[in-house]
């Protein structure tokens, strides 16, 4: 279980980080609950701020779990406007973080349950499967949605994504799925 989680520093380019660990980098549209599920993980309130102004995450905020791993917070696609080339700014972060960052080990993707998988999600992770990079997804805000429509939902999130290996709903209100996901991403950082 992670008992101990530290914010470590921001930065623009991974391969400043202090040295070399086993990372995930949590990716998603701004406001999906990216912070809000760095705090469910580690069990704190305020590790990671929770914004309710979308867009406050800058930079690459690396946290240091276990004294053996980071956790990765990028900003949310909220900020990448769509450039004049072929690929928009954020699928070039996303690249340019990959390249520098050898010791990337997953990805967790975060689709909100309740609004599904955008267009922007589905390209996201198009392109990480591209990269060849593991993606586990994650749904949060899983109790936005009713129980007697969660199955149903859950369903047509997943052909959305062509049935995606890794994938958990969860919600980081009620901590839903959160003790098998907690588990599922240290297994994988452990490596
Ligand atoms: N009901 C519900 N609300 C959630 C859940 N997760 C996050 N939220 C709310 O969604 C809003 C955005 O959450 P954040 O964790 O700040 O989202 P973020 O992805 O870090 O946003 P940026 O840093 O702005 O990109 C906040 O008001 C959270 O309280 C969830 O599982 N259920
Ligand atoms: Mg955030």
């Amino acid at each position: 279980m992670i008992k101990e989680a530290e914010y470590i520093k921001s930065l623009t380019h991974p391969k400043d980080a202090p040295e070399p660990k086993n990372s995930v980098l949590m990716l998603g549209r701004s406001n999906v609950g990216k912070s809000s599920f760095i705090n469910s993980l580690t069990h704190r309130k305020n590790l990671a701020r929770v914004s309710n102004t979308p867009g406050k995450t800058l930079a690459l905020n690396f946290y240091l779990i276990n004294q053996l791993y980071y956790i990765v917070d990028a900003p949310g696609y909220g900020y990448a406007k769509r450039s004049k080339g072929m690929k928009d700014e954020f699928i070039e972060m996303i690249e340019r973080i990959i390249l520098d960052f050898p010791s990337l080990i997953f990805v967790c993707l975060l689709i909100d349950f309740k609004v599904g998988p955008t267009e922007k999600d589905i390209e996201t992770y198009s392109f990480l499967r591209s990269m060849h990079k593991d993606v586990m997804i994650i749904c949060t805000k899983k109790d936005k949605i009713p129980k007697t429509r969660q199955y149903k939902q859950e369903k047509e999130i997943k052909k959305l994504l062509s049935d995606p290996i890794s994938f958990y709903a969860i919600s980081n209100q009620t901590k839903e799925n959160m003790e098998i996901v907690e588990q599922e991403i240290l297994k994988k950082l452990e490596g």
